[in-house]
Protein backbone atom coordinates (compact mmCIF):
# COMPACT_ATOMS: atom_id res chain seq x y z
CA UNK A 1 0.00 0.00 0.00
CA UNK A 2 1.65 3.70 -1.13
CA UNK A 3 1.15 6.14 1.43
CA UNK A 4 0.60 10.07 0.16
CA UNK A 5 1.05 13.00 2.27
CA UNK A 6 -1.39 15.70 0.88
CA UNK A 7 -0.81 19.46 1.74
CA UNK A 8 -3.84 21.85 1.60
CA UNK A 9 -6.30 18.52 1.91
CA UNK A 10 -9.31 20.52 3.14
CA UNK A 11 -9.34 22.53 -0.22
CA UNK A 12 -10.83 22.07 -3.24
CA UNK A 13 -8.18 19.76 -4.74
CA UNK A 14 -7.21 18.35 -1.62
CA UNK A 15 -10.50 16.77 -0.94
CA UNK A 16 -10.98 15.29 -4.69
CA UNK A 17 -7.45 13.87 -4.50
CA UNK A 18 -7.88 12.59 -1.25
CA UNK A 19 -10.58 10.41 -2.11
CA UNK A 20 -9.21 9.81 -5.68
CA UNK A 21 -6.06 8.14 -4.24
CA UNK A 22 -8.17 6.51 -1.20
CA UNK A 23 -10.46 4.75 -4.03
CA UNK A 24 -7.10 3.87 -5.75
CA UNK A 25 -6.25 2.01 -2.14
CA UNK A 26 -3.24 4.69 -1.18
CA UNK A 27 -2.88 5.26 2.98
CA UNK A 28 -4.02 8.92 2.84
CA UNK A 29 -2.38 11.57 5.51
CA UNK A 30 -3.45 14.96 5.22
CA UNK A 31 -1.72 17.96 6.90
CA UNK A 32 -4.03 20.13 8.68
CA UNK A 33 -2.70 23.49 10.05
CA UNK A 34 -4.77 24.24 13.64
CA UNK A 35 -7.73 26.17 12.69
CA UNK A 36 -10.43 27.69 15.08
CA UNK A 37 -13.25 26.26 13.28
CA UNK A 38 -13.80 23.17 10.89
CA UNK A 39 -12.66 23.20 7.76
CA UNK A 40 -13.51 19.96 7.02
CA UNK A 41 -16.66 20.45 5.04
CA UNK A 42 -15.15 19.13 1.94
CA UNK A 43 -14.10 15.90 2.87
CA UNK A 44 -17.40 15.68 5.00
CA UNK A 45 -19.52 16.29 1.61
CA UNK A 46 -17.29 13.31 0.24
CA UNK A 47 -17.66 11.11 2.87
CA UNK A 48 -14.60 10.69 3.54
CA UNK A 49 -12.95 12.86 6.70
CA UNK A 50 -12.85 9.32 8.61
CA UNK A 51 -10.82 7.29 6.19
CA UNK A 52 -7.93 10.61 5.89
CA UNK A 53 -5.08 10.34 8.32
CA UNK A 54 -3.76 13.85 9.86
CA UNK A 55 -0.87 15.27 10.98
CA UNK A 56 -0.72 18.93 12.41
CA UNK A 57 0.95 21.07 10.23
CA UNK A 58 1.81 24.13 8.55
CA UNK A 59 3.75 24.72 5.70
CA UNK A 60 5.56 28.09 7.29
CA UNK A 61 6.78 26.12 9.75
CA UNK A 62 9.56 23.91 8.36
CA UNK A 63 9.70 22.03 11.51
CA UNK A 64 6.45 20.64 11.71
CA UNK A 65 6.90 19.40 7.72
CA UNK A 66 9.92 17.43 8.81
CA UNK A 67 8.29 15.39 11.18
CA UNK A 68 5.31 14.92 9.12
CA UNK A 69 7.44 13.14 6.58
CA UNK A 70 9.62 12.05 9.28
CA UNK A 71 6.47 10.00 10.99
CA UNK A 72 4.18 9.21 8.21
CA UNK A 73 6.86 8.29 5.74
CA UNK A 74 5.15 8.78 2.14
CA UNK A 75 6.04 7.50 -1.00
CA UNK A 76 4.15 10.31 -2.87
CA UNK A 77 3.58 14.45 -1.57
CA UNK A 78 0.94 16.35 -3.08
CA UNK A 79 1.96 19.89 -2.25
CA UNK A 80 -1.55 21.86 -2.92
CA UNK A 81 -1.38 24.46 0.51
CA UNK A 82 -1.47 27.69 -0.64
CA UNK A 83 -3.16 30.93 -0.13
CA UNK A 84 -4.63 30.59 -3.43
CA UNK A 85 -7.01 33.55 -4.10
CA UNK A 86 -5.43 35.94 -6.21
CA UNK A 87 -7.35 38.75 -5.36
CA UNK A 88 -6.24 38.64 -1.47
CA UNK A 89 -2.49 38.50 -3.01
CA UNK A 90 -2.57 41.90 -3.05
CA UNK A 91 -4.26 42.71 0.43
CA UNK A 92 -2.05 39.93 2.27
CA UNK A 93 1.23 39.59 -0.25
CA UNK A 94 3.82 38.49 2.51
CA UNK A 95 1.70 36.18 3.68
CA UNK A 96 1.26 34.96 0.08
CA UNK A 97 4.61 35.00 -0.53
CA UNK A 98 5.31 32.96 2.48
CA UNK A 99 2.50 30.09 1.99
CA UNK A 100 2.30 30.25 -1.47
CA UNK A 101 6.45 30.52 -2.32
CA UNK A 102 8.30 29.60 1.01
CA UNK A 103 6.05 26.95 1.47
CA UNK A 104 7.02 25.32 -1.64
CA UNK A 105 10.97 25.39 -0.66
CA UNK A 106 10.23 24.24 2.54
CA UNK A 107 8.60 21.34 1.65
CA UNK A 108 11.29 20.28 -0.64
CA UNK A 109 13.85 20.93 1.60
CA UNK A 110 12.20 18.73 4.01
CA UNK A 111 11.75 15.95 1.85
CA UNK A 112 15.14 16.78 0.94
CA UNK A 113 16.37 16.04 4.24
CA UNK A 114 14.28 12.72 5.18
CA UNK A 115 14.19 11.23 2.13
CA UNK A 116 14.93 12.57 -0.99
CA UNK A 117 13.44 9.70 -2.66
CA UNK A 118 10.00 10.80 -2.19
CA UNK A 119 8.25 12.02 -5.19
CA UNK A 120 6.76 15.21 -5.21
CA UNK A 121 3.58 16.96 -7.00
CA UNK A 122 3.85 20.99 -6.85
CA UNK A 123 0.42 22.39 -7.77
CA UNK A 124 2.18 25.37 -10.08
CA UNK A 125 -0.66 27.73 -11.68
CA UNK A 126 -1.93 29.15 -15.25
CA UNK A 127 -1.64 32.39 -13.59
CA UNK A 128 2.19 32.80 -13.57
CA UNK A 129 1.89 33.51 -17.37
CA UNK A 130 -0.49 36.79 -16.30
CA UNK A 131 0.12 39.24 -19.74
CA UNK A 132 1.01 36.57 -21.83
CA UNK A 133 1.70 37.21 -25.40
CA UNK A 134 0.67 33.70 -27.09
CA UNK A 135 -3.26 33.17 -27.29
CA UNK A 136 -2.47 30.05 -26.42
CA UNK A 137 -0.11 28.77 -23.18
CA UNK A 138 2.31 25.91 -23.31
CA UNK A 139 4.93 24.55 -20.82
CA UNK A 140 7.01 26.58 -23.26
CA UNK A 141 4.99 30.01 -22.83
CA UNK A 142 7.42 32.89 -21.05
CA UNK A 143 6.09 33.89 -17.57
CA UNK A 144 4.55 37.17 -17.06
CA UNK A 145 3.03 37.20 -13.08
CA UNK A 146 0.23 39.87 -12.75
CA UNK A 147 -0.69 39.60 -9.20
CA UNK A 148 1.52 38.43 -5.56
CA UNK A 149 0.60 35.10 -6.13
CA UNK A 150 1.26 35.04 -9.40
CA UNK A 151 4.66 36.14 -8.60
CA UNK A 152 5.06 33.45 -5.54
CA UNK A 153 3.73 30.88 -7.90
CA UNK A 154 6.67 31.55 -10.39
CA UNK A 155 8.72 31.06 -7.06
CA UNK A 156 7.59 27.55 -6.30
CA UNK A 157 7.91 26.66 -9.79
CA UNK A 158 11.42 27.39 -10.41
CA UNK A 159 12.06 26.19 -6.35
CA UNK A 160 10.76 22.76 -7.91
CA UNK A 161 12.39 22.61 -11.24
CA UNK A 162 16.04 23.19 -9.42
CA UNK A 163 15.63 20.54 -7.05
CA UNK A 164 14.72 18.54 -9.81
CA UNK A 165 18.00 19.65 -11.69
CA UNK A 166 20.11 20.43 -8.42
CA UNK A 167 19.80 16.86 -6.38
CA UNK A 168 18.16 14.57 -8.93
CA UNK A 169 14.52 14.55 -6.69
CA UNK A 170 11.20 13.41 -8.88
CA UNK A 171 9.21 17.15 -8.55
CA UNK A 172 6.96 17.79 -11.16
CA UNK A 173 4.92 21.02 -11.55
CA UNK A 174 1.59 20.59 -12.67
CA UNK A 175 0.72 23.80 -14.64
CA UNK A 176 -3.06 24.14 -13.91
CA UNK A 177 -5.54 26.18 -15.46
CA UNK A 178 -9.17 27.19 -13.41
CA UNK A 179 -10.31 24.12 -12.32
CA UNK A 180 -14.04 23.97 -10.53
CA UNK A 181 -16.60 22.12 -8.40
CA UNK A 182 -19.71 22.38 -6.11
CA UNK A 183 -16.17 22.04 -3.74
CA UNK A 184 -15.05 25.58 -4.82
CA UNK A 185 -14.70 28.25 -2.29
CA UNK A 186 -17.35 30.48 -2.49
CA UNK A 187 -14.90 33.72 -3.08
CA UNK A 188 -13.96 32.55 -6.97
CA UNK A 189 -15.82 33.85 -9.53
CA UNK A 190 -17.56 30.27 -10.96
CA UNK A 191 -19.24 29.78 -7.26
CA UNK A 192 -20.08 32.96 -6.37
CA UNK A 193 -22.05 32.79 -9.82
CA UNK A 194 -23.76 29.66 -9.15
CA UNK A 195 -24.79 30.26 -5.72
CA UNK A 196 -26.09 33.65 -6.40
CA UNK A 197 -28.39 31.53 -9.06
CA UNK A 198 -29.11 29.44 -6.60
CA UNK A 199 -30.05 32.71 -4.16
CA UNK A 200 -32.00 34.20 -6.41
CA UNK A 201 -34.13 31.37 -7.53
CA UNK A 202 -34.99 31.04 -3.73
CA UNK A 203 -36.12 35.07 -3.50
CA UNK A 204 -32.74 34.98 -0.71
CA UNK A 205 -31.05 37.86 -3.53
CA UNK A 206 -32.15 40.20 -5.76
CA UNK A 207 -28.37 40.85 -7.55
CA UNK A 208 -25.06 39.86 -8.12
CA UNK A 209 -21.69 42.20 -8.05
CA UNK A 210 -18.80 41.45 -10.26
CA UNK A 211 -15.53 43.08 -11.50
CA UNK A 212 -14.51 42.76 -14.91
CA UNK A 213 -16.72 40.19 -16.57
CA UNK A 214 -14.62 40.21 -20.04
CA UNK A 215 -11.50 38.34 -18.40
CA UNK A 216 -11.48 34.77 -20.21
CA UNK A 217 -10.38 31.47 -18.78
CA UNK A 218 -10.01 27.91 -19.31
CA UNK A 219 -12.50 26.64 -16.78
CA UNK A 220 -12.10 22.75 -15.85
CA UNK A 221 -13.55 20.48 -13.76
CA UNK A 222 -11.35 19.69 -10.11
CA UNK A 223 -12.75 16.21 -10.69
CA UNK A 224 -10.55 15.39 -13.80
CA UNK A 225 -7.69 17.68 -12.84
CA UNK A 226 -6.55 15.52 -9.47
CA UNK A 227 -6.23 12.67 -12.31
CA UNK A 228 -3.56 14.36 -14.01
CA UNK A 229 -1.83 15.40 -10.40
CA UNK A 230 -1.59 11.47 -9.74
CA UNK A 231 -0.42 10.01 -13.18
CA UNK A 232 2.70 12.60 -13.35
CA UNK A 233 4.14 11.16 -10.39
CA UNK A 234 3.67 6.96 -12.15
CA UNK A 235 5.86 8.41 -14.92
CA UNK A 236 9.34 6.74 -15.49
CA UNK A 237 10.53 10.27 -15.04
CA UNK A 238 9.71 13.60 -13.52
CA UNK A 239 8.42 16.41 -15.85
CA UNK A 240 6.33 19.50 -16.36
CA UNK A 241 3.06 19.50 -17.74
CA UNK A 242 0.24 22.60 -18.65
CA UNK A 243 -3.48 20.45 -17.63
CA UNK A 244 -6.43 22.39 -19.13
CA UNK A 245 -9.21 21.66 -21.28
CA UNK A 246 -8.26 23.86 -24.31
CA UNK A 247 -11.23 26.37 -24.33
CA UNK A 248 -11.78 29.40 -23.32
CA UNK A 249 -14.58 31.78 -22.11
CA UNK A 250 -15.55 34.82 -20.58
CA UNK A 251 -16.96 35.38 -17.13
CA UNK A 252 -19.79 36.86 -19.04
CA UNK A 253 -20.40 33.94 -21.16
CA UNK A 254 -20.14 31.54 -17.87
CA UNK A 255 -22.66 33.40 -15.92
CA UNK A 256 -24.79 33.18 -19.43
CA UNK A 257 -24.83 29.60 -18.71
CA UNK A 258 -25.29 29.17 -15.20
CA UNK A 259 -28.64 31.71 -15.44
CA UNK A 260 -29.72 30.60 -18.47
CA UNK A 261 -29.65 27.01 -16.68
CA UNK A 262 -32.57 27.98 -14.25
CA UNK A 263 -34.41 29.99 -17.60
CA UNK A 264 -33.45 34.21 -16.21
CA UNK A 265 -31.51 36.59 -18.08
CA UNK A 266 -28.10 37.34 -16.04
CA UNK A 267 -28.51 41.27 -17.47
CA UNK A 268 -31.50 41.28 -15.30
CA UNK A 269 -29.34 40.83 -12.54
CA UNK A 270 -25.64 41.40 -12.98
CA UNK A 271 -24.47 44.67 -11.32
CA UNK A 272 -21.25 45.81 -12.56
CA UNK A 273 -18.89 46.77 -9.11
CA UNK A 274 -15.55 48.78 -10.15
CA UNK A 275 -14.41 48.03 -6.61
CA UNK A 276 -14.26 44.06 -7.93
CA UNK A 277 -11.12 45.17 -10.49
CA UNK A 278 -8.12 43.90 -9.41
CA UNK A 279 -5.26 46.08 -9.51
CA UNK A 280 -3.45 44.47 -12.53
CA UNK A 281 -5.89 41.73 -14.38
CA UNK A 282 -4.83 38.89 -16.33
CA UNK A 283 -7.37 38.93 -19.56
CA UNK A 284 -6.66 35.75 -21.43
CA UNK A 285 -5.78 32.09 -20.00
CA UNK A 286 -6.30 29.57 -22.69
CA UNK A 287 -3.90 26.35 -22.19
CA UNK A 288 -2.88 23.70 -24.97
CA UNK A 289 -2.51 20.25 -23.13
CA UNK A 290 -1.39 18.58 -25.81
CA UNK A 291 1.85 17.22 -23.64
CA UNK A 292 -0.45 16.07 -21.30
CA UNK A 293 -2.51 14.27 -23.60
CA UNK A 294 0.32 12.61 -25.15
CA UNK A 295 2.67 11.47 -22.18
CA UNK A 296 -0.12 11.16 -19.70
CA UNK A 297 -3.07 10.13 -21.81
CA UNK A 298 -4.94 12.40 -20.11
CA UNK A 299 -7.66 15.20 -21.41
CA UNK A 300 -10.51 16.50 -19.49
CA UNK A 301 -13.41 14.66 -19.77
CA UNK A 302 -16.31 17.30 -18.09
CA UNK A 303 -17.26 20.50 -20.52
CA UNK A 304 -18.20 23.99 -19.78
CA UNK A 305 -21.68 23.19 -19.76
CA UNK A 306 -21.56 20.11 -17.59
CA UNK A 307 -18.84 21.86 -15.37
CA UNK A 308 -21.92 25.35 -14.54
CA UNK A 309 -24.91 22.74 -14.53
CA UNK A 310 -22.98 20.75 -11.90
CA UNK A 311 -22.79 23.12 -10.10
CA UNK A 312 -25.63 25.38 -9.81
CA UNK A 313 -27.49 22.08 -9.36
CA UNK A 314 -25.41 21.73 -6.01
CA UNK A 315 -25.90 25.43 -4.62
CA UNK A 316 -29.34 25.04 -4.76
CA UNK A 317 -29.27 21.43 -3.22
CA UNK A 318 -28.02 23.36 -0.60
CA UNK A 319 -30.11 26.49 -0.61
CA UNK A 320 -33.13 23.76 -0.05
P1 LIG B 1 -8.01 26.08 -1.80
O1 LIG B 1 -7.87 27.52 -1.49
O2 LIG B 1 -9.38 25.47 -1.90
O3 LIG B 1 -7.21 25.23 -0.68
C1 LIG B 1 -6.01 25.67 -0.12
C2 LIG B 1 -5.57 24.72 0.96
O4 LIG B 1 -4.32 25.17 1.52
C3 LIG B 1 -6.54 24.59 2.16
O5 LIG B 1 -6.57 23.25 2.60
C4 LIG B 1 -5.88 25.46 3.22
O6 LIG B 1 -6.20 25.10 4.54
C5 LIG B 1 -4.42 25.13 2.94
N1 LIG B 1 -3.49 26.09 3.54
C6 LIG B 1 -3.50 27.43 3.42
N2 LIG B 1 -2.47 27.97 4.11
C7 LIG B 1 -1.80 26.93 4.69
C8 LIG B 1 -0.65 26.84 5.51
N3 LIG B 1 0.02 27.92 5.89
N4 LIG B 1 -0.22 25.60 5.90
C9 LIG B 1 -0.91 24.50 5.53
N5 LIG B 1 -2.01 24.53 4.75
C10 LIG B 1 -2.45 25.73 4.32
O7 LIG B 1 -7.19 25.80 -3.15
P2 LIG B 1 -7.46 24.75 -4.33
O8 LIG B 1 -7.78 23.44 -3.75
O9 LIG B 1 -8.37 25.36 -5.33
O10 LIG B 1 -6.02 24.71 -5.02
C11 LIG B 1 -5.02 23.79 -4.61
C12 LIG B 1 -3.66 24.28 -5.06
O11 LIG B 1 -3.63 24.39 -6.48
C13 LIG B 1 -3.27 25.66 -4.55
O12 LIG B 1 -1.87 25.66 -4.37
C14 LIG B 1 -3.64 26.59 -5.69
O13 LIG B 1 -2.86 27.77 -5.63
C15 LIG B 1 -3.30 25.71 -6.86
N6 LIG B 1 -4.04 25.97 -8.08
C16 LIG B 1 -5.41 25.96 -8.08
C17 LIG B 1 -6.11 26.12 -9.24
C18 LIG B 1 -7.60 26.11 -9.26
O14 LIG B 1 -8.17 26.56 -10.27
N7 LIG B 1 -8.26 25.62 -8.23
C19 LIG B 1 -5.39 26.31 -10.53
C20 LIG B 1 -3.97 26.27 -10.43
C21 LIG B 1 -3.32 26.10 -9.24
P3 LIG B 1 -7.53 25.72 5.30
O15 LIG B 1 -8.69 24.95 4.74
O16 LIG B 1 -7.27 25.44 6.73
O17 LIG B 1 -7.56 27.17 4.95
P1 LIG C 1 -8.50 33.36 -10.70
O1 LIG C 1 -9.98 32.96 -10.22
O2 LIG C 1 -8.11 34.70 -10.23
O3 LIG C 1 -8.44 33.08 -12.17
O4 LIG C 1 -7.60 32.31 -9.88
P2 LIG C 1 -11.25 33.84 -9.82
O5 LIG C 1 -12.40 32.93 -9.97
O6 LIG C 1 -11.06 34.52 -8.52
O7 LIG C 1 -11.28 34.99 -10.97
C1 LIG C 1 -11.47 34.67 -12.32
C2 LIG C 1 -11.73 35.95 -13.12
O8 LIG C 1 -13.01 36.47 -12.79
C3 LIG C 1 -12.90 37.87 -12.63
N1 LIG C 1 -13.98 38.36 -11.77
C4 LIG C 1 -14.18 38.02 -10.49
N2 LIG C 1 -13.50 37.17 -9.68
C5 LIG C 1 -13.95 37.01 -8.41
N3 LIG C 1 -13.31 36.14 -7.61
N4 LIG C 1 -15.04 37.69 -7.93
C6 LIG C 1 -15.75 38.56 -8.71
O9 LIG C 1 -16.72 39.16 -8.27
C7 LIG C 1 -15.30 38.73 -10.05
N5 LIG C 1 -15.74 39.47 -11.10
C8 LIG C 1 -14.93 39.24 -12.13
C9 LIG C 1 -11.52 38.07 -12.03
O10 LIG C 1 -11.11 39.43 -12.16
C10 LIG C 1 -10.73 37.07 -12.84
O11 LIG C 1 -10.33 37.64 -14.06
C11 LIG C 1 -7.96 30.94 -9.75
C12 LIG C 1 -7.43 30.47 -8.38
O12 LIG C 1 -7.93 29.17 -8.15
C13 LIG C 1 -5.91 30.42 -8.37
O13 LIG C 1 -5.46 29.81 -7.15
C14 LIG C 1 -5.45 29.60 -9.56
O14 LIG C 1 -4.04 29.53 -9.60
C15 LIG C 1 -5.99 30.19 -10.86
O15 LIG C 1 -7.40 30.19 -10.80
C16 LIG C 1 -5.57 29.39 -12.08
Amino acid sequence: MKTALITGVTGQDGAYLAKFLLDKGYRVVGLFPRRSSNTCWRLDYLNIADEVEYMEGDVTDFTSLLRALKLTKPDEVYHLAAQSFVASSWKQPILTAQVTGIGVVNILEAIREVNPEIKMYQASSSEMFGMTEQSEQTEETRFYPRSPYGVSKVFGYWMTKNYRESFNMFTCNGILFNHESPLRGIEFVTRKVTDAVARIVAGQQKELHLGNIYAKRDWGFAGDYVEAMWLMLQQPSPDDYVIATGRTATVEEMCKIAFNYVGLNYQDYVVIDPQLYRPAEVDLLLGNPAKAKSKLGWTAKTNLEQLVHMMVDADLERIK
